[in-house]
Parts: C-alpha cells; sequence; structure tokens
C-alpha cells in the first residue's frame, strides 16, 4: 500500500551544510521514502540477505549531513559516519555535484586506457601528501592487498631478500578487511576461525611496543611493517606517544618499508589531514580509503615514492574499477572538501569538547575515554551491556554501535557543529546516568 509519510516537526532542520544544500531538492529526496515499516525491512534482508551482520535495528532511507532518517521518519545523529567513510558529512552537495556531473560524460574506461580523469587525480593527491605515485584501487582492503604486493616485489627487488621468504609484520589487534589476506593477519578468531589455510610469511607483534618491533627487524627477510596509527577495530586504541616516531626510526634503520593504514584515521579523522601527522612522520606507503570518496563510491589506494612504486610493473597488479574516471572525480572532490571546509581543525575542536563532555561522565558506568580528533570511544563497565546502551541512545536520536561488548565507538562526521556536539554529548549523558545507582 503506498502511503504519503507526514514528516515529524523534526525534520525542518539546520543542516551541516548550511546554505550549499539548497543545491539538493529535498522535496524530491522525501519522495523517495519507502512505503514500508522498519520492522518490514529487517524482516526482508534477514530472508534474502546473507547472516554476515548484526545490524543495530534502524532501518535508514536517508541522510544529509550528520543526520540519518528512519522509515518511519524520526531523525538520529550519525555517530558512526559508515565507520569514518562520511567525515565530510551525508551526500555532501560538492561532492554529489561531482558525481553527477562525471556520470554524465564517462564512468569507466578500464586502465586499457587512459582517462583525463585519473591523471588530474593524481597529480592533485600526490601534491597534498608528498609522495611521487598513487596507485588506485576501490575498498580499503584491496589498498592493503597493494600495500603488501609492493612490499614484496620492493623486498626481492631492491632489498634482495631471497625467493619467497619475504615476511610482512603485522601488530596484534590489527583490522584491515575480510579478504584472506587480510584475516591471515588478524588475531581475532571470529575473522579468521575456519578461513585457513592462511597466507604464509604474515607475522604479528604487539601494537604500541617498539621493544618487539626492534627485534623482529633485525631479521633481514622482513620487507615490511604494517600498522594502523591508532587501531580501529580494536576499539579505538590510541598508542603513546612518540610510538609512530620510534616506528619510522626503526623501519629506516632496518632498511624495512613502513606502511600505515591510513583508511580510517585518515582523512582528517583524528583532527589532522593524517593521523601520523601528529608526529610529523612519514611512511614508506599509505593507505587511503573510506572518506576518500565521502561515501560516494569506493575509492581507495595508496602513496609511495618511486623507488617503491616502480618496483611493480605492467601487468602485475590492477584493477577493472581501480581509478576509474567517476571514482577519480569524486575523490579529487571529497579532498577539496576536506580542506577547504578546514575539518582537520574541525575535527581536533569538536572532539576536545566531546571527550572533555564524556569525561565527566560517572566512572562507574564509563570507565575510559579515550581517542583522537573525533575519532573516539568510551569503555562501559563490564557489567553493563554496551548494546543496551546504543539501543537506548537510538531512542534518544543518535545511532552508535558497540565494539568487542563494552566498547562503544563515537565518531561522527567532521562537519559536525559545536553546538550539535554539546546537544549530542547531553543525549549521552541522559542514557548514561539512567545506569547510575
Ligand atoms: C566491516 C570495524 C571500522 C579499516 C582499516 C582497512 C579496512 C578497514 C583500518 C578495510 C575497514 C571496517 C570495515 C567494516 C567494519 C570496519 C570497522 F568495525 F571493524 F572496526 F571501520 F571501524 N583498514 N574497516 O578499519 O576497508 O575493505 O572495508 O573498505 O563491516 O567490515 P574496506
Amino acid at each position: 500500500m503506498e502511503h504519503i509519510i507526514r514528516l515529524p516537526v523534526r525534520f525542518n532542520v539546520v543542516f551541516g551544510h548550511s546554505r550549499e544544500i539548497s543545491k539538493i531538492n529535498w522535496q524530491q529526496k522525501l519522495k523517495f521514502n519507502r512505503s514500508i515499516t522498519s520492522q518490514e525491512v529487517f524482516d526482508r534482508e534477514h530472508k534474502y540477505g546473507a547472516h554476515n551482520y548484526h545490524p543495530l535495528p534502524v532501518a535508514i532511507c536517508k541522510a544529509e549531513g550528520v543526520f540519518m532518517w528512519d522509515m518511519e521518519g524520526n531523525r538520529y545523529f550519525d555517530f558512526l559516519s559508515a565507520y569514518s567513510a562520511v567525515n565530510q558529512g551525508h551526500c555532501h552537495p560538492r561532492i554529489f555535484q561531482a558525481f553527477v556531473d562525471q556520470a554524465k560524460i564517462l564512468t569507466l574506461t578500464s586502465r586499457a586506457f587512459y582517462s583525463d580523469a585519473l591523471g588530474e587525480f593524481e597529480e592533485y593527491i600526490t601534491r597534498l601528501f608528498a609522495y611521487d605515485k598513487w596507485l588506485p584501487m576501490n575498498t580499503g582492503v584491496e589498498g592493503g592487498e597493494t600495500a603488501c604486493k609492493l612490499a614484496r616485489k620492493w623486498g626481492y627487488k631492491k632489498k634482495g631478500i631471497p625467493k619467497n621468504q619475504a615476511k610482512i609484520i603485522f601488530a596484534e589487534g590489527n583490522f584491515w578487511g575480510r579478504t584472506l589476506s587480510a584475516v591471515s593477519s588478524s588475531t581475532d578468531p571470529l575473522s579468521y576461525n575456519e578461513f585457513g589455510p592462511f597466507m604464509p610469511g604474515f607475522h604479528v607483534i604487539p601494537y604500541d611496543d617498539l621493544h618487539s618491533l626492534e627485534k623482529t627487524l633485525a631479521d633481514p627477510t622482513v620487507c615490511a611493517f604494517m600498522v594502523e596509527p591508532i587501531q580501529g577495530e580494536a576499539g579505538v586504541i590510541v598508542p603513546k606517544t612518540g610510538y609512530l616516531k620510534g616506528v619510522r626510526e626503526l623501519c629506516t634503520k632496518h632498511n624495512v618499508l613502513w606502511i600505515a593504514d591510513e583508511v580510517q584515521t585518515g582523512l582528517c579523522r583524528t583532527g589532522r589531514l593524517l593521523a601520523v601527522d601528529h608526529e610529523a612522520v612519514k611512511p614508506d606507503i599509505l593507505i587511503l580509503g573510506k572518506a576518500l570518496s565521502g561515501g560516494f563510491y569506493p575509492v581507495s589506494g595508496v602513496l609511495a615514492n618511486n623507488p617503491v612504486m616502480l618496483s611493480i610493473g605492467p601487468g602485475e597488479h590492477g584493477s577493472t574499477y581501480g581509478g576509474n574516471p567517476l571514482g577519480s572525480r569524486i575523490a579529487l572532490e571529497a579532498l577539496k572538501v576536506l580542506e577547504e571546509e578546514k575539518l582537520a581543525e574541525r575535527a581536533e575542536s569538536c572532539g576536545k569538547i566531546l571527550r572533555e563532555e564524556l569525561n565527566k561522565l560517572p566512572r562507574d558506568v564509563v570507565t575510559l575515554v579515550r581517542g583522537k580528533g573525533l575519532l573516539n570511544a568510551i569503555v562501559i563497565n563490564k557489567e553493563i551491556d554496551a548494546m543496551e546502551i546504543c539501543l537506548k541512545l537510538k531512542d534518544q536520536g543518535l545511532l552508535a554501535k558497540p565494539t568487542h561488548n563494552h566498547i562503544i565507538r563515537l565518531a561522527p562526521p567532521l562537519i559536525i557543529s559545536t553546538s550539535q556536539i554539546q546537544e549530542c554529548a547531553e543525549i549521552i549523558r541522559r542514557v548514561i546516568l539512567t545506569y547510575c545507582k
């Protein structure tokens, strides 16, 4: 049965993108509201879709800036940002425009031919991050795969590692995706159990531990150390100040490539363009994804200088969609938005306010607050069910997801305003206070 959904008063909101939003025809957008209920959405996905996720029971049918709406027209603050893919806010009008403009002209050539868009993007991104070259892929995990392949090639060609003996070192608690390679380095049984046999040549050492790293890197068959500057999936684990500098020094000393996985921490999320900027260090291979397209399209890739990047030649790596003109134009605009809207500065200042407010919460419920910029987490007293808290937050108009049972990640789009951050901190406080004895 078709019926028009009447919007509650709170639909008339002030959007994160302020005046620019007029470019999107809001009336038009509302027409996409479906005539089914949230429950029907849950049931249909459950019936026809694989059961590889356990989503929060909320069915989203549209989003704008920092907000999402469900089938019944309830509005929520998005405190997940699609795992940091929508740093620029949902449906950013400028990225949307770039998307539409390019989609009308040329979307895909494959890399069998040149396109005018790829080189333009490559020039921009390599200048922005000061690397010689860009290798484009689509998803974050492909970025990780690419980095590992580059490191192995470099290891054999440049470091002189004997055939098939190259080792790549990872940190305990790492997460870089779901492929067989990625789960081969995982220390989370849920990720790797019964998916073996695993990729050989992968080794794991403790995170935030320079002593273990130094011992491991002395092995001349090690070609790379891959690490997240802040571990996301592990529960927003921030290493000690000086860790990244130490990693840089040790990798240089032992002629080992440092691969930084900035798929989640990169692109202004932590209050700097890159999380490694907090310690002013430069990885040999930098992996980017997620927010590189602001949520419009999967765009990922790696940056490296010539000695590393040119160790791979034609036919040795690639992807049908990698570096496509549509993705390239979207990513170009997504990067410009980050810069021009000063989203690193906003993440830094809003993050400070958020952590300040969260730190006022009773310690018997919120035992720890951690994070950088707008990549944050609260650790909940183990006796309390974090999922239940998230359901209460949802009822109060804020969407966040628990991880590892007792951690709640708090990562809104970076365009959030200071007054909105205050409003959200108040929602979180209200919910947390219901657990005080
Ligand atoms: C899922 C968490 C986030 C990543 C880092 C590479 C990738 C990711 C540092 C791969 C992906 C995701 C994917 C998402 C859950 C998720 C996640 F909950 F596991 F912890 F973001 F916080 N490197 N992270 O965090 O990127 O191939 O997915 O594009 O559902 O698996 P991808």
